[in-house]
């Protein structure tokens, strides 16, 4: 969830061993008040469940995520009931499905057929220890394989839950490139234009201030949509493809824009698009409210035009990473 791999700076210690002996806060790398809390399992030589619980200081989080690479044991369902009654939402999570699909797969298994297998497994497990149709999320950490499986449904089912003034942070910070997640940000970011094209605009006397902002908030549009440099580098690999062959087969415009300085002041002076290129459902009273004022407006349409360029760009990688696996 904080986009990194296990030897990053800031990632959680991960080990063959007892790893996780104290609580140990995570914050992530850009949004410092979204912080995982990375706990020791329930029972525990430091840990024992008598004190787990206050160890946890469960008031203090938003939600619980309790993970195992095995079985759903006695203390996973107490820890969820503890969690149920403490009215905070908590999810199982199964990990390393990969390793389970690696030996299956010697007896002819598909991996859909191996995710099903151990889902209904994990279910019935829970269900033993008094969880009736226990959600699980079957998940693998390995870098390349995070964005499969169900931490798509896992995301989207936190953001559903989790409460609305949080959520905004929660979606932001998430570094997935997910489709639900995309089209999330995008609607965060649609909601950012007007302020960004407000500030840059009463710049007006100095156009190069103004721009620089715009110049600014695309770059976070890349960022959080996954097509700066250093994602597409990483997406490049991911699929073993030079990055150059990549940008092409992707057609990444927006950054060819933001890197030039004379087409990126051109793209956001100009004011070629009209009202019914705007989406129905894009905000559109809202930036019509200020259509009147003139680089009001042309801010407006760049930001709008290069978030969509963006948005676009994003989905075409989600496409061409999908077909690749
Ligand atoms: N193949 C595979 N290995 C995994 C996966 N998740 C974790 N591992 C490996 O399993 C080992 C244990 O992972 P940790 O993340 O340290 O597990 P933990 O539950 O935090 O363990 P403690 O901190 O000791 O409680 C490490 O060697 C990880 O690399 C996964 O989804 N797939
Ligand atoms: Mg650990």
């Amino acid at each position: 969830m904080l986009g990194l791999k296990p030897r990053d700076d800031g990632a959680a210690e991960v080990g063959v061993i007892e790893t996780t002996t104290d609580k140990k806060e995570y914050k992530h790398p850009q949004y410092q008040n979204f912080v995982l809390v990375d706990c020791p399992g329930v029972g525990t030589p430091k840990w024992p469940k008598e004190t787990y619980l206050k160890s946890l200081n469960l008031q203090n989080c938003d939600f619980v995520i309790i993970i195992s690479g095995s079985r759903f044991k006695e203390n996973d369902a107490w820890l969820a009931t503890e969690t149920m009654k403490a009215k905070k939402k908590f999810y199982f999570v199964r990990s390393k499905i990969d390793q389970d699909i690696h030996s299956e797969s010697e007896n002819g298994l598909k991996s859909s057929e191996v995710v099903t297998k151990v889902e209904n497994y994990c279910k019935q497990e829970l269900s033993k220890l008094e969880f009736k149709n226990a959600d699980v999320f079957i998940i693998s950490s390995r870098f390349k394989l995070r964005e499969q499986f169900h931490l798509k449904r896992l995301i989207n089912t936190l953001l559903t839950d989790i409460p609305t003034l949080k959520r905004d942070a929660l979606i932001l910070s998430i570094s997935l490139t997910i489709e639900p997640v995309l089209y999330e940000k995008k609607t965060i970011l649609l909601e950012r234009i007007c302020k960004i094209a407000s500030t840059a605009a009463r710049r007006i006397f100095s156009k190069t201030n103004g721009l620089r902002i715009l110049h600014a908030e695309i770059e976070f549009y890349q960022e959080q949509l996954g097509v700066n440099e250093e994602r597409l580098i990483g997406f490049a690999r991911q699929i073993d493809m030079t990055i150059d062959a990549f940008k092409k087969q992707i057609d990444l415009r927006s950054s060819i824009i933001l890197n030039d300085p004379l087409q990126f002041r051109e793209f956001c002076l100009r004011n070629t698009l009209s009202r019914k290129d705007i989406h129905e459902n894009d905000h559109r009273s809202t930036l019509e409210k200020f259509f009147s004022r003139k680089n009001f407006n042309r801010f407006c349409y760049a930001l709008y035009d290069l978030l969509m360029m963006c948005f676009e760009e994003a989905l075409r990688i989600l496409k061409l990473i999908s077909t690749k696996y």
